[in-house]
């Protein structure tokens, strides 16, 4: 079965999508998500100038042969980009194997683990009594898990905190926003936000909280330390992970689980924090992390040393990365949870899809395949529109985290 054809599309139905298509001489076609948020037009040139034509005329059943092709043969490898645009090849491969296989993909991968995948939804409000209201909100859509967010007083802006209830969209503006961000003002606030909501639910619900890279180690030590009181499901992202070695000293002295990893594209940005159990939750995701083929890798390290999956699924990962997720998450033996930030029904109209939601799990469809489809002729509708994350300084204007 031979690759006759890559497709990039782009469209804009709210927000900036890059999808590839890959076509076979069989009549068989697949999915994948490219889409890098506010860097999308390189992974672009990425595949259309140096991949599609690589792609041309190959065996479309090759999968672990195409992969290594893309990660060996660029002699450049890792990176958001590179590792993106082999995920989007690797994802629409798989969707051509299991629909020539004509079996769900979670069968492919071993079948099912667990009969639904736990998903948590996203609370935020401007102050903790707004986020405590939608954290009700989501209990009574049947959420198990949420993450709760709330602004900080004396901040104009925080992470995770927006109009649109439904819909976090941080990529916004043609050029980036500038935030403020004070760690003093965020670290005195949030353990207040986290003793209100157990008080307001109880214990059962599970409770995630975001930190978004914004705390150095010892910060982030005092703040998970100050949520030990509230037992949190996990804290994310409390500390860049460049310097893995760093998750040291959060580890060292809080008990509250760790999650880290939206921003990894390989199993080499976490290997340290996985061999020596420093995290308990690690995030990379089908799409930036080269696809199910290295996800299953990372998953295979990361349960040795008792870590579990927690697949990052904002709006800025498409319904087919979603799709995608779900099958790796109904199969990986040591799931965690997955992130479900919806898409709004411009996107998904865009990208039909089969998943389904109910009493706080995500469902996959039977159908043959990774189940989620583009609409070309409505995604020609919405052209690209460019579009940046913001940035953060700091009081005296120093360029921050975001
Ligand atoms: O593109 C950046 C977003 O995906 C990120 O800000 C979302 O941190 C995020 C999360 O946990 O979903
Ligand atoms: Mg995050």
């Amino acid at each position: 079965m031979k690759i006759i054809d890559a497709k990039v599309i782009v469209s804009c139905p709210g927000r900036n999508f890059v999808t590839l298509k890959l076509l076979t001489d069989a009549g068989l076609y697949g999915i994948g998500d490219a889409t890098l948020n506010g860097r999308e037009l390189a992974v672009v040139s990425y595949l259309q100038d140096h991949v599609a034509p690589c792609l041309i005329g190959r065996d479309a059943q090759q999968i672990e042969d195409i992969w290594q092709y893309l990660y060996r043969g660029a002699y450049w490898r890792k990176g958001p980009v590179t590792m993106t645009a082999i995920a989007a090849v690797d994802t629409a491969l798989w969707d051509i194997k299991a629909k020539a296989a004509g079996m769900p993909l979670y069968q492919l991968l071993g079948g099912k683990s667990r009969r639904g995948v736990m998903v948590y939804g996203h609370a935020n409000g401007e102050d903790i009594e707004q986020t405590v209201e939608q954290v009700g909100n989501y209990i009574d859509m049947g959420y198990k898990a949420i993450r709760a967010q709330c602004g900080v007083p004396d901040l104009p802006s925080t992470y995770g905190v927006s109009k649109d209830k439904m819909f976090y969209e941080p990529a916004a503006a043609a050029l980036p926003a500038e935030n403020l961000w004070s760690t003093e003002k965020y670290l005195n606030h949030i353990p207040s936000l986290f003793e209100k909501l157990r008080q307001t639910f109880g214990p059962e619900p599970h409770l995630l909280h975001d930190a978004h890279h914004r705390l150095t180690p010892i910060e982030a030590a005092r703040l998970g330390k100050a949520l030990e009181p509230y037992c949190l499901f996990w804290l994310e992202d409390a500390v860049t992970a460049e310097n893995q070695a760093g998750f040291r000293i959060v580890r060292q002295h809080t008990t509250t689980p760790l999650a880290v990893g939206e921003v990894f594209s390989t199993v080499w940005d976490c290997k340290q924090l996985l061999e020596e159990q420093l995290i308990d939750y690690i995030r990379a995701t089908v799409v930036h992390a080269g696809g199910i083929t290295h996800l299953r890798r990372i998953a295979d390290l990361a349960s040795l040393h008792h870590v579990r999956t927690g697949c990052h699924g904002a709006t800025d990962l498409s319904p087919v990365s979603m799709g995608a997720a779900l099958h790796f998450d109904l199969w990986v033996p040591n799931f965690g949870i997955q992130e479900y930030m919806r898409h709004t029904q411009m996107t998904d109209e865009v990208f039909p899809h089969n998943y389904t939601f109910k009493d706080g799990y995500l469902h996959v469809g039977e159908e043959p395949g990774h189940g989620v489809d583009i609409d070309e002729k409505l995604a020609a509708k919405y052209p690209y529109q460019r579009a940046y994350l913001p940035v953060n300084r700091l009081h005296d204007g120093t360029l921050y985290n975001w």
